[in-house]
């Protein structure tokens, strides 16, 4: 697991070079905008459950065979995991955009999924759409500009949608 430091020195280290001018400014630019950064990890974190409901709930209304008789989602022991793998999916995503590195994500999260999900006859289509909603609820949440002074979020916003991609991409 890397964050967005070690992942530069970890990649330095494989080329046994110094760490360069460019790395060096991409990182102090991160660490002067971190306060945006710990801000999106809180919004999203403190609306976790409501993301993560909303986008159940929109996921069922326009796939309602998930939850019929034979639908994946169906009965209450299945309609838990789904919500639950929405949650596990938001969390990591969370971590990822806190440490600005993808890799937590991928390796802990997202690395087999897609293998899990074949063997459990889980859709991994309706499972990335899922993901997809709760991107777009994740992302007008963190960049909300009421009551804040505004500033610009539009990189910091970019990267976020790039790790709710990343999780529908895996297993879409
Ligand atoms: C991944 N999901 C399920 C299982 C596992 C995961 C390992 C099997 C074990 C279990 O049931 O608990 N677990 C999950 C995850 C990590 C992990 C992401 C990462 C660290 O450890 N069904 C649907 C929807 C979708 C869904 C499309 C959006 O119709 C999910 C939610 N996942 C779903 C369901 C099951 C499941 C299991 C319904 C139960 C499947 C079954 O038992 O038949």
């Amino acid at each position: 697991m890397f964050d967005a430091f070690t992942k530069v020195v970890a990649q330095a280290d494989a080329r046994g070079e110094f760490i360069n001018a460019g790395q060096i400014d991409a990182l102090a630019a991160m660490v002067a905008e971190s306060n945006k950064r710990m801000d999106t990890v809180n919004r999203i974190t403190s609306n976790a459950s409501a993301i993560v409901t909303n986008a159940a709930r929109d996921l069922f209304d326009q796939q309602p065979a998930l939850i019929a008789p034979g639908g994946n989602a169906y009965t209450s022991r299945r309609m838990a995991a789904c919500l639950r793998d929405m949650e596990i999916i938001l969390r990591y995503v969370t971590y990822a955009v806190f440490t600005g590195d993808a890799s937590v994500l991928e390796d802990r999260c997202l690395n087999g999924l897609r293998e899990t999900y074949l063997a459990l006859g889980v859709p991994g289509a309706s499972v990335a759409e899922g993901v997809r909603k709760m991107k777009e609820a994740a992302i007008s949440i963190a960049n909300d500009r009421n009551g804040i002074t505004p500033g610009d979020c539009s990189a910091l916003m970019s990267e976020v949608g790039t790790y709710f991609d990343r999780a529908a991409a895996a297993v879409g």
